[in-house]
C-alpha cells in the first residue's frame, strides 16, 4: 500500500497556496520525527522558495540528531497568523505535540493542516491525511510523495528522511524492513544521503550515560512465567547514571534479544509516571494489544503505554531446602 495520488495532490495545493508552512512534529522527537520534520521542510522550501517554512516541536532535536541538516532551526510551539498552513510529521495525535491545550487552534479545524504518518492509531485530525500504517516510517511517506509528485531530493533532505527510514527500522533489522524500504534507501543513496553520517550518528555513538544507563537495564532483566523478558529504571537510575529519559531509547532491543520469549518489556519511571516500551519477535503476539490495557497503543511488535504513578520493586525469595531436611529436622 501506498498513500493516494489524490491525497499527495491534495497537499501540494494546500501548501503551494500557504502564507507560510509551519512543520510540527511529536514531542521526545526521534529519528523518524525530527528526520521527517526536518526533511520535509526543507523539501517545501526548495518546491516554494517564496513561502517561509519554520519547524516546531515543544522538546529540542536531542543531541544525537544534531546532525541533521537545519537541526538549529527548530523552535517551540509556533505563533500562527492567517494563511498558515500547518504540517504535522509522525503524530498519530494532537496530544503528541503537546500543543493541544497550549495551542487549540492547532487542530480544531480553524487553520488547514496536513498529517503525514504512519502510526495505525493515527486518529486523523487535520485537513488531508497521508497516513499509511504499512510505511515503516514517517519519513518513507515523505520518499512516496516525492517519487509520486515527481519532486527531487537534495543531498540534505535525503540525509534527513534516510535517518527516519533507519531509526524507525532498527537500521533495517526489523520485521517492517520491506523491500519497498530497501528500495528507499536506494532513492535516498542516489539522491546524495550521507549514509556514513546517519550510521555514525544514530547506530555508533553513545553517550557514557547511556551505556551506563542501559547497563542497569540488562542487569535488571527478569524473566517471567508468562514469556516476558521484563526490566525496568527507576528515577535513582536516571540520576545515578546521569541519563535523562531519551537515552533509555534503545535499550529495548537487548531485552528483546533473550531466546524464546514471548515479549520484552521496558519499565521507567519518568516524573510521577511509568512508561512502559513492549516489543515481541512472534507473529501470534500483538503487544499493541497488551499496550492497549494501559490506554497505550503503537504497532504489532513494538508498542509502549504511559501510566500514572512509581515503580516498586517487589523481591520474591523461596527458601530451597537441601534433599533430607525436610520436616525441620536440620538447624532446629
Ligand atoms: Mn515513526
Amino acid at each position: 500500500m501506498s498513500i493516494l495520488r489524490k491525497d499527495a495532490e491534495q497537499m501540494r495545493s494546500l501548501l503551494s497556496q500557504a502564507k507560510r508552512i509551519l512543520c510540527i512534529c511529536h514531542r521526545n522527537p526521534d529519528g523518524d520525527a525530527a528526520g521527517a520534520l526536518l526533511g520535509g521542510g526543507m523539501l517545501f522550501e526548495s518546491l516554494w522558495p517564496q513561502i517561509p517554512v519554520s519547524f516546531h516541536c515543544v522538546d529540542g532535536v536531542p543531541a544525537g540528531l544534531r546532525f541533521l541538516p537545519s537541526a538549529a532551526r527548530v523552535q517551540e510551539a509556533p505563533m500562527t497568523q492567517e494563511g498558515d498552513v500547518v504540517v504535522f510529521f509522525d503524530c498519530a495525535e494532537p496530544k503528541l505535540t503537546d500543543m493541544h491545550f497550549t495551542h487549540p487552534h492547532l487542530f480544531d479545524g480553524s487553520m488547514p493542516s496536513v498529517v503525514i504518518d504512519h502510526h495505525p492509531s493515527n486518529t486523523r485530525f487535520g485537513t488531508v491525511h497521508l497516513v499509511d500504517p504499512s510505511a515503516a516510517s514517517s519519513c518513507e511517506i515523505v520518499v512516496d510523495v516525492v517519487a509520486q509528485l515527481g519532486w527531487q531530493l537534495t543531498p540534505d533532505i535525503a540525509t534527513c528522511l534516510l535517518t527516519g527510514v533507519y531509526t524507525d527500522t532498527g537500521g533495517l533489522l526489523h520485521s517492517n524492513t520491506t523491500s519497498t524500504v530497501y528500495r528507499i534507501v536506494a532513492q535516498l543513496l542516489r539522491a546524495g544521503a550521507q549514509r556514513q553520517a546517519v550510521v555514525q550518528a544514530v547506530f555508533r555513538t553513545a553517550q557514557v550515560s547511556t551505556l551506563r544507563l542501559w547497563g542497569r537495564v540488562l542487569e535488571n532483566i527478569q524473566i517471567t512465567e508468562e514469556g516476558g523478558a521484563i526490566s525496568a529504571v527507576r528515577e535513582s537510575d536516571f540520576r545515578a547514571t546521569g541519563a535523562d529519559y531519551s537515552e533509555l531509547t534503545g535499550a529495548i532491543d537487548y531485552v528483546n534479544a533473550v531466546p524464546g520469549m514471548r515479549f520484552s518489556m521496558v519499565l521507567s519511571e519518568r516524573g510521577g509516571a511509568v512508561k512502559g516500551s513492549l516489543r515481541t519477535l512472534r507473529d501470534d503476539v500483538d503487544v499493541s494489544a497488551m499496550a492497549g490495557t494501559f490506554s497505550g497503543g503503537g504497532h504489532r511488535r513494538a508498542a509502549g503505554f504511559s501510566v500514572p504513578g512509581a515503580l516498586k520493586p517487589e523481591v520474591r525469595w523461596t527458601v530451597v531446602q537441601p534433599e533430607g531436611a525436610k520436616n525441620g529436622e536440620e538447624g532446629a
